[in-house]
């Protein structure tokens, strides 16, 4: 059975590369899911890729392939401040889920350094532009096979 994965993008993500390149980097949406996609074909393992600027959309796309997934790859953008929805959603559906940043949310304003969705990841990437992503894919991927 091939390994399956989501990758979810949250709000305004849709505009990389297009808006404050100083913060986010000159990549866009399109070039990172196509590097994530490649990496994917390499290894054999079959990627959903969702960006919504809607929190009950990716609420929904969580269950919805709750049975098809694997493992969730999930930048919530400005959802991980504020949503308990989609932590909910992350958490009862029991795959490992992996947070992603493309800027380190340390080192900018305070209301931006607490995440609903860090307790129940395995693991948070930050800070490292497009290559956060390329990171979470590579260990997401390792990790599942490493379960088989
Ligand atoms: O660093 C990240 O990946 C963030 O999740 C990005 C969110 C922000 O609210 C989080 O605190 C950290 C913002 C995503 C919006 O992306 C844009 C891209 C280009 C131009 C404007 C916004």
């Amino acid at each position: 059975m091939p390994i399956n994965i989501l990758i979810i993008h949250g709000p305004n993500l849709n505009l990389l590369g297009k808006r404050e390149p100083e913060i986010y980097g000159q990549q866009t949406l399109d070039d990172i899911n196509n590097q994530l996609t490649a990496i994917a074909e390499e290894n054999g393992v079959c990627l959903k890729i969702l960006q919504s600027n809607h929190e009950g959309e990716i609420v929904s796309f969580i269950g919805e392939n709750m049975n098809w997934a694997d493992g969730i790859i999930i930048n919530p953008a400005a959802y991980t401040h504020t949503s308990v929805a989609i932590r909910d959603a992350l958490g009862a559906v029991d795959l490992p889920v992996i947070e992603v940043h493309l800027s380190n949310i340390y080192q900018r304003e305070s209301f931006r350094h607490f995440s609903y969705v860090s307790p129940i990841a395995v693991g948070v990437i930050g800070g490292f532009g497009a290559r956060s992503y390329k990171l979470a894919l590579e260990c997401m991927i390792e990790m599942l096979e490493e379960k088989d």
